[in-house]
């Protein structure tokens, strides 16, 4: 396939002021008119032929000024269309029409339909599915959009912007049955913002008053029956939108705001200009169907896609090599409004859980790209946690190297100077240099370098002088097409904490502190603290500053303390969970020597005490008392990696430290049982979370199922229940108590597919190679279904993603599986098919054995006739 090359960048020579498009709406047969006014950039008559971008399209006709093109004027592939002759004048108006077909398409890119609702999905390059087009991000255009359709079929029509017509008042242009509406977007967008949707739907409304005093209708649009689940969504949507106001001075700018959810969506959500699509797992929420992570997803995703509409919509991308600038800017956006609607020290734990689990090993391992790529084959497949949620990091590493009032300000002139732009990482950088007067050109490499950079850092303290000094040192290792790296700027948020828990005020000699921010900017520094009383022990990397590998000389005994006591309550978990990390490394190291591990009573001590402290909210002892997962486990020993041994080694520790605090935790167990209704807050929710960690640490020893039985059959919501499930599904496999409840909860649930995949999800994640079998029968179940995302994700991806033990079962039957599934979804839906197959990213890191069989897999799917070019590139990336 072609490879894209940022370099390549040119302006279109074409711009495309004006789009004016019909659809006559038809499952089989939908006629799509465009009529779109052409200019030439130059402002001179064109002096080169009109190339429009096309995917699998059928043309119908062609005009120019209204008069039809004859064929040897233009040539028209699928995926092209070349218009040789055109006027000379630097503006004329192409009128095309191509047929499409909603219903066949599988792939849910262009115009689609599911469960017989019309709907679109255009970014990055699925407007050129609909109708010829410069399908680019820095082609803007003015859209007014008709929309016709049979009523019955489709009552609602939906596009950007406000509606300006409907009905069927000129009903004898239509054909008896038809109905139609206008819409129109005033602000010029990009063909990736287009949006429209027909179908019979449910919905709830409410209003909005901007602080500038603007009426904005909303609208969130959800299945027949299904439209009280949709409250939550809408109350996060007026929170998202005062709290832009009010953090960023952000002011909604249309009269209406609608929402869709849908079933079959390719990911999360889409940001279209006023008409946000979204996949219906982020829209719909009750306490009888939803868990606790779900609501906070739907709050954090509902807050995204309404944040884009000033990062991304108003200020859009130049090109797709540009893509961080919207989605990494909007994460951070994302992130700091769920912080400030819950817990932030809970919430900044949760995302750098996230972040090692899914960036790091990407950054680490073939896939790795920098967060603003030079090269791409399918950009579909830069949408990766490297561009989002590192992308988000370098944001908030902005932020700490400005503070919070220079971030501001920068923020503010961005969106001045650029709306209406189609901007580039340099011009977001500038306005950030030019508010703070400083130099932010080695701060850039972290766009512009991939890799995670580690940093060693070593502490001396000389008693006699009363002087700290700190030794650091960072390094990037190579990573694909990039074997040189050069120095990064590493801000390190740090403190000194004396005996007595409070961090020491320092003096620094030398350069290099700002504050309580260390910027390591060379391969070595020294830094020397002075008029240091007391031997303090070292915080450093304080709330996750740095997205890096930290290496610290520091002993458990320090690290004991840091975990009671530092005043940053990330540093405080990160101290604990690094002690959780070195205990399970070594014990694998004793497993895999054939011995039984053991553990410092010290640190069993410290997580009961940990559990029982009750300064700490029930939500961050929750997160201190949850392992580190198995592929977390995985990097940190780093290569020939045997996957039974980690849970093996990982089952030991939970074990021991149940055992340790097993009355403990049976009577917190007991004092977080709910009081009260329902209520799906933070605070509520944290309480849930700790008792349903501390489930699983009771139920943990061997035919301790009856409290995990008793928790399922009482629980009267989600959380609860699927907490249950999964104890009872990991813990006690097979147990007669989790057959029954497996078999219950599938016939509670059969018609509410969002829960079956939680049904699926715990299954696929059953630890051991029987569950190889178990996900190829659940793959003939009748809930599940190959065209379904959701589904696909639920059942096979998750097996693949967080099945360590199954999906690298040693004789490679769990590879097999994976790669068969991998290509019956490609044959419909290339993109779903690409995302999942990143599972194999890290097969150089295993023992030789699998490594050997995962490579088979990886080369039987690349041999395969006819790859889509999404799965080709994941696949032939991986190999290399
Ligand atoms: N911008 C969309 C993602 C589109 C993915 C296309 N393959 C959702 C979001 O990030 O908000
Ligand atoms: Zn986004």
């Amino acid at each position: 396939g072609q490879v894209f090359k940022l370099e390549d960048y040119k302006p279109s020579e074409f711009l495309i002021p004006e789009t004016k498009l019909t659809f006559n709406l038809h499952p089989t047969k939908t006629l799509v008119q465009a009529e779109l006014t052409i200019r030439t950039r130059s402002g001179q008559p064109p002096n080169a032929a009109l190339v429009l971008d096309g995917d699998e399209l059928v043309l119908r006709s062609l005009a120019i000024n209204g008069k039809v093109l004859d064929a040897a004027s233009y040539t028209a592939t699928p995926d092209r269309l070349t218009i040789n002759e055109l006027p000379q004048a630097d503006t004329f108006t192409l009128s095309i029409e191509t047929e499409v077909a909603p219903e066949h398409n599988k792939a849910l890119s262009g115009l689609y339909r599911s469960s017989g609702n019309y709907t679109t999905q255009c970014e990055a390059e699925g407007f050129r599915r609909i109708t010829y087009f410069l399908d680019r991000p820095d082609v803007l255009s003015v859209y007014t959009v008709r929309l016709e359709a049979d009523s019955k079929e489709a009552p609602l029509l939906l596009s950007n912007g406000n509606l300006v017509e409907r009905g069927p008042v000129e009903s004898g242009a239509l054909d008896s049955g038809r109905h139609f509406a206008v819409w129109h977007d005033p602000f010029p967008k990009p063909s990736y913002l287009f949006a429209l949707v027909g179908g019979d739907l449910g919905s709830i409304k409410d209003s909005f008053t901007t602080a500038s005093g603007r009426e904005v209708e909303l609208g969130i649009y959800v299945e027949h029956g299904k439209e009280e689940r949709a409250a939550y969504a809408m109350a996060a949507l007026k929170r998202s939108m005062r709290w832009d106001e009010e953090v960023f001075g952000r002011e909604y700018d249309l009269d209406v705001f609608n929402i869709v959810a849908v079933s079959d969506f390719n990911m999360g959500a889409m940001e279209n200009k006023g008409l946000n699509i979204f996949n219906d797992k982020y829209v719909l929420a009750d306490e009888a169907t939803a868990s606790d992570a779900d609501y906070a997803g739907i709050e954090a995703v509902i807050a995204h896609e309404y944040f884009h509409n000033w990062t991304g919509n108003r200020i859009t991308c130049r090109d797709w090599f540009q893509l961080c600038l919207k989605e990494g800017l909007t994460v951070f956006r994302d992130h700091e409004f769920s912080a400030d609607q819950r817990s932030r020290a809970v919430k900044r734990i949760a995302e750098v859980r996230g972040l090692r689990a899914q960036q790091f090993p990407e950054d680490q391992g073939p896939l790795a790209h920098p967060v603003r790529p030079r090269r791409y084959r399918e950009i579909n497949n830069f949408y990766t946690s490297t561009v989002y949620e590192k992308g988000s990091e370098v944001v908030r590493m902005i932020r700490t190297i400005l503070g919070a009032e220079d971030f501001r300000r920068g923020m503010d002139l961005y969106f001045e100077r650029h709306d209406g732009d189609a901007a580039t990482i340099e011009d977001f950088l500038r306005v950030f240099e030019e508010v703070s007067g400083r130099d932010l050109s080695q701060f850039a490499l972290w766009y512009h370098q991939a890799g995670t950079p580690s940093v060693q850092v070593a502490m001396r303290h000389d008693a006699d002088k009363r002087e700290v000094t700190l030794h650091l040192e960072q390094a990037l290792a190579p990573t694909p097409s990039e074997s040189r790296k050069r120095l990064m700027h590493i801000p390190l948020q740090f403190g000194l904490v004396g005996q007595d828990g409070r961090d020491i005020a320092v003096k620094a000699a030398g350069e290099g502190v700002e504050g309580d921010v260390i910027h390591l900017r060379k391969r070595h520094q020294t830094i020397r603290f002075t008029d240091v009383p007391e031997r303090p022990v070292l915080s450093i990397n304080r709330g996750f500053s740095a997205p890096i590998m930290l290496a610290m000389e520091q002993t458990a005994e320090d690290r004991m303390f840091l975990a009671r006591h530092d005043s940053d309550l990330f540093a405080r978990w990160q101290a604990l969970t690094t002690l959780y990390t070195q205990a399970l490394t070594q014990a694998y190291r004793t497993i895999r020597g054939g011995s039984t591990p053991e553990f410092a009573p010290a640190l069993l001590a410290l997580v009961g005490d940990t559990a029982r402290n009750e300064a700490l909210e029930p939500a961050y002892r929750a997160l201190a008392l949850s392992l580190p997962g198995e592929g977390d486990i995985a990097r940190e020993i780093g290569q020939t990696i045997d996957p039974d041994a980690i849970l093996a080694a990982r089952n030991a520790l939970v074990l021991a430290i149940a055992a340790a605090n097993a009355d403990d935790f049976a009577k917190i167990y007991e004092a977080m049982a709910a009081s009260g209704p329902f209520s799906p807050d933070a605070a509520d929710a944290g309480r849930r979370s700790l008792r349903n960690v501390l489930l699983d640490y009771l139920s943990a020893p061997a035919g301790d199922v009856k409290r995990a039985a008793s928790r399922y059959e009482s629980a009267t919501n989600m959380t609860d229940r699927a907490a249950a499930l999964a104890v009872l599904a990991h813990r006690q496999s097979g147990s007669p108590e989790t057959v029954a409840a497996l078999a219950d909860f599938e016939s509670r649930f059969r018609p509410e597919p969002l829960v079956i995949d939680k049904w699926f999800q715990i299954q696929a994640t059953v630890p051991g190679t029987a569950t190889v079998n178990t996900v190829r029968e659940l793959m003939r179940h009748s809930g599940f279904s190959i065209d379904n995302p959701n589904r696909v994700r639920s059942l096979v991806g998750t097996f693949a993603a967080a099945n360590q033990t199954a999906f690298h079962a040693a004789d490679g039957s769990g590879y097999k599986l994976f790669a068969d599934a991998v290509l019956e979804v490609e044959r419909r839906n290339p993109q779903v098919a690409a995302r999942i197959a990143t599972a194999f990213r890290s097969w150089r890191s295993l023992e030789p054995g699998r490594q050997d069989k995962a490579r088979q897999a990886l080369v039987a799917i690349s041999q395969h006739r006819d790859l889509s070019s999404d799965l080709r590139d994941i696949v032939e990336r991986t190999l290399a």
